[in-house]
């Protein structure tokens, strides 16, 4: 099948966001609602087997407090520090704190020019991707993205493939018209299970994960000047990801 479109993840792909943006918003959320709760780089690399910010919370609760240190209603506390969090999170993106990938630019902008139509299928609340595209990408790029597949829309988080299905019935394309970005095992059973081919790019919280049956597993998507690392699979030679690759990878 002729490839038709490129669908990314957003956290951990488009940028590096779990270590230095969502963990530290969780951390000032707690802190914000009196919690004596810190989540550090280690804890929060635990964490992250879980998708989903509140369930998260609820898994760092049910699997990391003692009994006697559970809150009463996870549910609204959850929705309460998950509020708070995402305040701080888009606050922090604002900034400029978290800057796009290797080669996520260059081959989003080569994409748009050679006709390839552009989605989204994240775990994340698409306020989050909304302050990312806008403060990292550039003003008005959201609109780029035909289809931005994000968060509570569908009832199951990755490593459910719902999120992908969702991307794919939008676009009205069969999952073989189709390329996935991944960077996590959770991502990747995500988009596989939906039956679209997945390239991935690897960070510092998912070099350890499970990726088969992804077409490459890369350090990142590479530059000209600044070459990519083949962890799994053949890059034909090439040494970044660009279009003329992915429509070989794809046929
Ligand atoms: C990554 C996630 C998200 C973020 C936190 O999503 O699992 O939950 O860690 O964002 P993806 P929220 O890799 O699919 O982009 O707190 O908004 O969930
Ligand atoms: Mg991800």
């Amino acid at each position: 099948m002729t490839l038709k479109a490129l669908i990314f993840d957003v956290d951990g792909t488009l940028a590096d966001t779990e270590r230095d943006g969502h963990r530290p918003a969780f951390n000032a959320a707690f802190a914000e609602l009196g919690l004596d709760w810190f989540w550090d780089e280690a804890l929060y690399g635990k964490l992250l087997a879980v998708t989903g910010g509140k369930e998260r919370i609820k898994y760092y609760v049910s699997d990391f407090l003692s009994p006697e240190k559970r809150p009463q209603d996870v549910d609204q506390l959850a929705a309460d520090i998950h509020r708070v969090k995402t305040r701080c999170y888009t606050e922090l993106v604002a900034k400029g704190a978290l800057p796009l990938r290797p080669g996520v630019r260059r081959l989003l902008e080569e994409a748009r020019s050679a006709g390839l139509r552009l989605a989204v299928a994240t775990t994340t609340t698409p306020a989050n991707v909304t302050a990312l595209l806008e403060h990292s990408l550039g003003a008005g790029t959201e609109a780029w993205f035909e289809v931005i597949a994000a968060g509570d829309i569908v009832p199951a988080k990755k490593p459910a493939p719902d999120i992908y299905n969702w991307a794919l019935d939008a676009l009205k394309l069969a999952p073989e018209e189709c390329l996935a970005f991944e960077d996590s095992g959770n991502g990747i059973r995500a988009s596989l299970g939906a039956g679209i081919p997945t390239v991935v790019s690897v960070n510092g919280y998912t070099t350890e994960d499970e990726f088969k049956g992804a077409l490459v597993v890369l350090s990142d998507l590479g530059e000209p000047d600044a070459p990519c690392r083949v962890l799994q699979g053949d890059l034909q030679g090439k040494s970044y990801v660009d279009v003329e690759l992915l429509r070989s990878m794809s046929r």
